[in-house]
C-alpha cells in the first residue's frame, strides 16, 4: 500500500475509563449517561451492550432492558485528559493526526520503515501501557475504509483492508455501515429494498445524487474503494478551554477558585505536552439566573511559564463577582502558538 492511514478508536470510552478508575465497575454492566429517566446514554460497557443498550437510547429504556446495570453520570474532565493522553501518543508515531472526536483520529503514515501492522500493533500497547485503555485500530489507504476498519472486530481490533479486498470486502456489508449515510437515507434506500452495499452497485451517479444528497457522488465513489480526503494534520489550535456546571449553585469565592486553579492545572498540563504558548486567560462565570460575565487578560508576550500564568488566572479571579450564587465556571487559554519561549525572547 503506497499511502497508508489509520483510524483509532477508543473501545466504550467513557465506560472503560470508568471502569479503570473504579475497579467494581469491572465485568459489569456499566452505562454512563444522564441517570434520570429523562437523561440519555452517552456511552455503555461492552458488559451492557449483551443487553441491547446503545448510546442515545434514553436511560428509561436502557434500564427496562438491564435493572440491574450500573448507570453513572460520568466525569467528563477526566475523559478529556485520557483523550488528550491517547492523542500525543498517536501523534508521536504519525506524520500527520487529525482528530475527530474525543476518542477517534485519523493518523497518516507517509514513509512506513515497519511493517503497518507491526506499528499499529505497537501504538495498541503502547496506549494500552499509558493509559490502561484498549483502542481498536483500521489499517488502508483512505479514510473511509481505515474506519471501518476499525469498526471490524471491537473491542481491541486491528483490521487491514488492501486494495485488493476491494470491492468484494463490501458487499455483504449493510449500508448503514457507509459512513456519510445517515439514518435517513438509510431508511429511505431501506424502504426500495436496498440493505447491502451489493445493492447499491446496481446504481449509477445520478441514483446515488438523488437519493444521497449531496454527498451522493461522494458515496458513489466511496463504496468503490475511492476517498481522497487527506489527513488534515495541522489543525491550529486556537484556544483551550474547560468548564464545569455545578450540580449545586455555588456560593464561596474559595470554592471557584479552587476550582479555577484545578482547570489551570489541567490547561497547563495541556500546553506543556503540545508545546504550545499562550497570551490571553479567560475566566467565564454563569450566575444561577443565566446571566454570564467572562474577565479575560492578556500577557505583553507569549509565555508557558506556570507562575506567570497562575498569577494571571488570579488577577483575573479578582474580576469577579460573588454577588449571586454561581452555577458554571470556566478557564480557557487563547491566543496560542506554537514555539518555544527561549525563541519568542529573541524577537
Ligand atoms: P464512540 O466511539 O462512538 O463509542 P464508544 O467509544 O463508547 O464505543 P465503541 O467501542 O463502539 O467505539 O464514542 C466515544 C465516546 O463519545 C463514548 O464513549 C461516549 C461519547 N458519546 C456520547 O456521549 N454520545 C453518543 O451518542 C455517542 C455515540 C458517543
Ligand atoms: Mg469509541
Amino acid at each position: 500500500m503506497s499511502r497508508i492511514i489509520m483510524h483509532f478508536d477508543l473501545d466504550a470510552f467513557f465506560a472503560s475509563v470508568e471502569q479503570l478508575d473504579n475497579p467494581e465497575y469491572r465485568g459489569k454492566a456499566l452505562i454512563v449517561g444522564g441517570v434520570s429517566d429523562r437523561g440519555v446514554v452517552s456511552t455503555c460497557s461492552y458488559e451492557a451492550r449483551k443487553y441491547g443498550i446503545r448510546s442515545g437510547m434514553s436511560s428509561y429504556k436502557a434500564r427496562k432492558l438491564c435493572p440491574n446495570g450500573i448507570f453513572i453520570r460520568g466525569s467528563h474532565s477526566r475523559y478529556r485528559e485520557v483523550s488528550r493522553n491517547v492523542f500525543s501518543i498517536l501523534e508521536r508515531y504519525g506524520d500527520a493526526m487529525e482528530k475527530m472526536s474525543i476518542d477517534e483520529a485519523y493518523v497518516e503514515f507517509k514513509d512506513c520503515q515497519k511493517s503497518p501492522v507491526e506499528i499499529a500493533r505497537e501504538i495498541k500497547a503502547k496506549v494500552l501501557e499509558e493509559t490502561g485503555l484498549t483502542i481498536s485500530v483500521g489499517i488502508s489507504y483512505n479514510k473511509f475504509l481505515a474506519k471501518l476498519a476499525s469498526d471490524w472486530n471491537k473491542p481491541d481490533g486491528l483490521k487491514v483492508i488492501t486494495n485488493k479486498m476491494v470491492p468484494h470486502i463490501l458487499y455483504d456489508l449493510p449500508i448503514s455501515k457507509v459512513h456519510g449515510l445517515g439514518k435517513k437515507s438509510v431508511d429511505k434506500l431501506n424502504r426500495i429494498g436496498i440493505f447491502y452495499i451489493r445493492d447499491l452497485y446496481k446504481y449509477d451517479k445520478s441514483f446515488f445524487e438523488q437519493y444521497m444528497g449531496k454527498w451522493g457522488l461522494e458515496i458513489y465513489h466511496r463504496i468503490r474503494g475511492i476517498d481522497k480526503r487527506k489527513v488534515e494534520g495541522h489543525h491550529e489550535r486556537k484556544s483551550i478551554g474547560t468548564e464545569r456546571t455545578f450540580k449545586t449553585d455555588l456560593e464561596s469565592m474559595e470554592d471557584i477558585r479552587n476550582i479555577i486553579h484545578g482547570f489551570c492545572d489541567q490547561l497547563i498540563e495541556d500546553i506543556n505536552k503540545k508545546d504550545v504558548l499562550i497570551k490571553t486567560v479567560s475566566v467565564k462565570i454563569k450566575y444561577y439566573d443565566f446571566t454570564n460575565i467572562s474577565r479575560s487578560n492578556s500577557f505583553t508576550n507569549y509565555t508557558r511559564n506556570e507562575d506567570l500564568i497562575r498569577q494571571m488566572v488570579d488577577e483575573v479571579l479578582k474580576e469577579v463577582k460573588m454577588d449571586k450564587k454561581i452555577r458554571l465556571a470556566g478557564l480557557t487559554f487563547s491566543n496560542i502558538i506554537e514555539g518555544e519561549e527561549e525563541q519568542m525572547s529573541l524577537f
